[in-house]
């Protein structure tokens, strides 16, 4: 027996102001969690969906060196572009907060207070990575080295992304400045630590001994690994001028770990809200019977699952997460997400690229959420979720049934007759379709939902293409009408159960079955306990499409878009290598290079970079092996004049023979380009002067 529970704190991890919103986060946090809070408003519960700007941390304060401004600049510009984007895609948090905000410094610094004051810390100097060069310490995504869990050689200070662990900056192996690739030295500090390792039994109790049933296997898993492995105290503070000082003696300079204060947003969000609302905000975080849900990445399962709870154990008056749900990582056309590598669709570009097509991004999303594990985003399937389901199916249903209704009835409702056996069986398949999504949904189990969704589509599709009303209007108007009654009651359903995945397509769809303005929307709960949703004589409106379909071109503008943002960003970050050691003429001299050309060209079997060159040197004609496969095919190089090092000593790659080298060299942007001898009147040699 599910508990029933009075009201419901929803909260969706809140982004980093260093940049937009992308659609791994869409995937991950944001639609799920917008659809769970939009389904539990339908059922009439009451709802504080909660969200807002992370804006403390060192990604802020690296962005922000990057573009010379202040970390203010960056966060103020990044969350007024993150809170416009999520409006525009129909996310509906109740609050939208940020963690700037007087009301967070104020709860963040209250509740670090508490915990002071409590001796809930251990206070302590300890020896911490420091960065002479930059006269600063080192922690988090300032240093960078090798995770001692994984060996991942990328991970931070804080926290490997690769494992998703969390560890101390000096458990790095091998740690390097971000900021100067410097070796850092240790120097002494005082931090205040959560001793997270005396909150391992209430944490095994919790989540270990309770069994977290419905708690996905991915969260479950790594709460496990993570307790098993030995918990350790965590400094909740940092030697950085970004973010909340530390409110006690001794804390000057200092200011709260960004993971300690983030968590707290959500208590902060929802204050501020229910000051705005005129509530009590503590049911929302005290009562027992409120259902609290956090609505995450994978990467932040060990802040929610295992530090924050801790923290709210510690401070006494706080209720734990009934369920943190957290999706694996979304990926972009067969590669990781990247803000830094400028690999992502940018929420802001995709609604300027598609208006008003928020709902195929939301329904793409879903249809593959990596919910279970990392999954992948191509346009191409984009582009077949939108032609092939939401085109073809919901959207030729509601159009077949819309124009047919206003063809031969002006739009009004017909009578219906007596149910066939079929009718009766449809009406029945869609009565069991709210509890069907609604299991899906409270599973946490989206996907699954979505395609419960399309299923009522598909389900008024085959009604159709089986009773044909288009065909047996000619003999039995009577059984037309009652075909076409039944399918209407299904648009209806279709209205309603589709508002929590497609928001906007919900909404146009009861304007178009004019149920908003009489009165007639449908409940959740009434499309299984009525027969009747759009009753005889209603006034339909005219049909409209609900969805248009995508043109190749438009997708494969975005995938040219992606590799242009992909080649302007690596262009941007190429390392310029050093120059090599200096040698002396005299060995300058040693090389004997003539200009070429290439006669015949031809791929090295197995290999990706070989071509296998027959090239006339005015020498002699002779085999070349080069290693330029990758940037020029056999037919481009084909006759091409060639300066080629003829005396380098012969070797064998592959088997083959190679007597010399053709020069290349790349360009700035990393493109590998021939050394092109001179048109002028050179003999068989470049003139070296
Ligand atoms: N700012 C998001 C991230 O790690 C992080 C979430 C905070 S939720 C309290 O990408
Ligand atoms: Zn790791």
């Amino acid at each position: 027996m599910t508990k029933e529970f009075k009201r419901y704190t929803i909260t969706a991890a809140l982004p980093y102001t260093n940049g937009p919103i992308h659609i791994g986060h869409l995937a991950g946090v944001y639609v799920p969690s917008d659809i769970y809070a939009r389904y539990l408003r339908l059922q009439g519960h009451d709802v504080a969906f909660i969200c807002g700007s992370d804006e403390h941390g060192v990604p802020i304060t690296i962005k922000a060196k990057k573009e010379g401004v202040t970390p203010q600049d960056i966060v103020d510009k990044y969350h007024a572009i993150i809170k416009a984007s999520f409006e525009e895609f129909g996310i509906t948090f109740d609050n939208y907060s940020r963690t700037s905000a007087k009301i967070h410094h104020d709860t963040a610094s209250g509740f670090f207070r508490t915990l002071y004051d409590n001796d809930k810390f251990i206070e302590e100097v300890t020896e911490q990575l420091y960065d002479a060069e930059a006269n600063q310490f080192l922690a988090d995504r300032f240093v960078i080295g090798t995770c001692p869990k994984c060996g991942n050689e990328e991970s931070y200070g804080d926290q490997c992304e690769n494992c998703g662990t969390s560890h101390n900056a000096t458990d790095l192996i091998n740690p390097k400045s971000a900021i100067t690739g410097a070796i850092p030295t240790l120097k002494q500090t005082k931090h205040w630590f959560l001793p997270l390792d005396q909150y391992e039994d209430f944490l095994k109790e919790w989540i270990l001994k309770n069994h977290k049933k419905d708690w996905k296997p991915n969260v479950y898993g790594q709460c496990k690994s993570w307790i098993d492995d030995g918990l350790r105290p965590r400094a909740v503070t940092r030697d950085l001028d970004w973010g909340i000082p530390v409110p006690v003696p001794g804390g000057e300079g200092k200011v709260l770990y960004v993971w300690f204060d983030a968590p707290i947003g959500y208590i902060s969000a929802t204050k501020e809200w229910a000051e705005r609302e005129g509530k009590d905000w503590e049911p929302y975080w005290k009562d027992e019977g409120t259902k609290l849900v956090h609505f995450i990445g994978k990467d932040n399962i060990v802040f929610h699952c295992i530090i924050f709870p801790s923290m709210l154990k510690a401070e006494g008056s706080y209720i734990l997460p009934e369920n943190v749900p957290a999706n694996e990582f979304l990926n972009l056309e067969g590669n990781k997400l990247s803000t830094s590598k400028n690999w992502a669709v940018w929420l802001p570009d995709y609604l300027q690229d598609f208006p008003n097509q928020q709902d195929v991004l939301r329904y793409a999303l879903t249809a593959n959420a990596p919910e279970t594990k990392d999954n992948d985003f191509t346009w191409k399937d984009f582009q077949a979720r939108n032609n092939n389901e939401l085109v073809a199916i919901f959207g030729n249903f509601i159009n077949r049934v819309v124009v047919l209704t206003n063809k031969y009835y002006d739009g009004i409702v017909p009578e219906a007759g007596d149910f066939t056996e079929v009718d009766q069986e449809t009406l029945t398949a869609l009565q069991a379709y709210p509890s069907v999504i609604s299991s899906s949904i409270e599973r946490y189990r989206f996907r699954e939902a979505g395609q419960e969704l399309m299923n009522i589509a598909r389900l008024g599709n085959k009604y159709l293409a089986d009773e044909e009303p288009w065909k047996i209007i000619k003999d039995d108007e009577a059984r037309t009408k009652t075909i076409m009654f039944v399918a209407l009651q299904i648009a209806n359903a279709l209205a309603t159960l589709s508002e929590p995945f497609l928001p906007f397509t919900s909404a146009k769809l009861k304007t178009i079955l004019s149920v908003t303005s009489s009165g007639l929307e449908t409940s959740w709960n009434d499309v299984s306990l009525k027969t009747i949703l759009l009753p005889s004589g209603h006034q339909i409106g005219k049909a409209e499409l609900l969805f248009s379909k995508i043109e190749d071109e438009a997708i494969q503008k975005q995938i040219d878009k992606l590799l242009d943002s992909k080649k302007a960003n690596e262009a941007a970050n190429a390392v310029v290598d050093p120059q090599k050691e200096a040698i002396t003429y005299e060995d300058f001299s040693k090389l004997d290079m003539r200009v070429g050309t290439i006669l015949s060209a031809e791929k090295m079997p197995k290999t990706k970079k070989l071509l296998v060159l027959k090239v006339d040197t005015g020498i002699d004609v002779r085999t070349i092996v080069s290693g330029i496969a990758e940037s020029f095919t056999a037919e481009e190089v084909v006759g091409k004049r060639v300066t080629v090092l003829v005396n380098l000593a012969p070797r064998a790659l592959r088997g083959v023979e190679s007597e010399g080298m053709i020069l290349m060299t790349e360009t700035p942007e990393g493109k590998l380009v021939f050394v092109n001898p001179d048109d002028a009147n050179t003999k068989n040699g470049l003139s070296i002067s």
